[in-house]
């Protein structure tokens, strides 16, 4: 059989397919269920300085070919997903620390945090759409490079970037750009598209009630785009930067075209919350069947694999 297996800033994870932070990744009884079952890694939800509750309900939506969510960064507080790896080591795979920052000066405090504390890899989150009056960093290269600034140096454990979705080629070379500056090991790209509406027409409502029904449309509606990113940032920072792709994906046949675009490993976000746990071990089955039909040994033989039309 294939292996998709995989090595990502010199950490080994048994899987290439995993949890995305966001979905059931909260509590410590949640990342207990994603060790147990066949995810390749335990992604944490994106932490805070303080606790949050998120914004109002209902605030995450299933739709036909995906999901939309306006959760609002719920999760218990940094010092608690500092803590939560020391019992999740028993389950013998990676833990990725997700967090994400209500102010610039909050990202040096909870990198510093998180290098002192048993995770494998730091995922730091420049893209969440729904914190009400927040932007999405990730779109302001300026304010995005200023922060990666105030993290330089701050420890050895591999740090990676969480990215919104580009949809011009000028945005992906700004940000590739700004990655080129810092010790960045690996990116995770993309985000849901933020800003998504989606009005039921029979209640003449949006689907979501926090901003007025606006938030980030994930599932198949993002595969392309995903794909694209993915793509697109393999071109340009080649093996310097290793990449997590994430956005629709459901199959394993998702999975290989993720890698064939460039990604390392994938994540699981509509499709975890939509079919439940377990989808990991189905779209690893389903990748290596589709590595031994085509010859590849492993994920990372098909990494960038892309063939011209
Ligand atoms: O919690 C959220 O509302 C959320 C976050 Br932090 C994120 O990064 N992406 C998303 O779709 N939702």
């Amino acid at each position: 059989m294939a292996s998709t297996q995989v090595t990502i800033a010199g950490i080994h994870f048994p899987s290439c397919v995993f949890n995305a932070s966001g979905p059931r990744d909260v509590t410590l009884p949640e990342l207990r269920e994603i060790g147990a079952s066949g995810s390749g890694a335990i992604v944490m939800k994106s932490c805070t300085p303080e606790p949050r509750d998120g914004n109002e309900e209902p605030r995450y939506a299933d739709l036909p070919l995906g999901s939309i969510n306006s959760m609002g960064l719920p999760n218990l507080g940094y010092t608690q997903y500092c803590e939560f790896p020391k019992d999740l080591a028993e389950y013998g795979k990676p833990v990725i620390a997700s967090l994400a920052g209500m102010q610039p000066s909050d990202f040096p405090v909870l990198v510093e945090a998180f290098q002192k504390s048993d995770v494998d890899l730091i995922e730091v989150n420049l893209s969440c759409p729904n914190v009400k009056g927040k932007p999405q960093i990730g779109y302001d290269f300026e304010a995005s490079d200023a922060i990666l600034s105030l993290l330089d140096g701050l420890g050895d454990k591999p740090l990676g970037v969480k990215l919104p979705p580009y949809f011009d080629f000028v945005h992906f070379e700004s940000m590739a750009a700004v990655l080129k500056k810092h010790k960045i090991a690996f990116i995770t790209c993309v985000n849901s598209i933020g800003n998504a509406l989606v009005i039921d027409a029979e209640t003449e409502r949006p689907v979501i009630r926090p901003k007025g029904g606006f938030g980030g449309l994930g599932g198949q509606y993002l595969k392309p785009t995903a794909l694209a990113n993915v793509r697109k940032f393999h071109e340009l920072l080649g093996d310097r930067v290793q990449i997590i792709g994430v956005g629709g994906v459901y199959t394993g046949t998702d999975a290989f075209e993720f890698v064939l675009a460039g990604a390392d490993a994938v994540q699981v976000g509509t499709a975890f919350m939509q079919e439940g746990l377990g989808c990991f071990a189905r779209i690893d089955q389903e990748l290596q069947a589709i590595l031994d039909r085509k010859g590849y040994a492993s994920a990372a033989d098909a990494k960038g694999k892309l063939k011209a039309l």
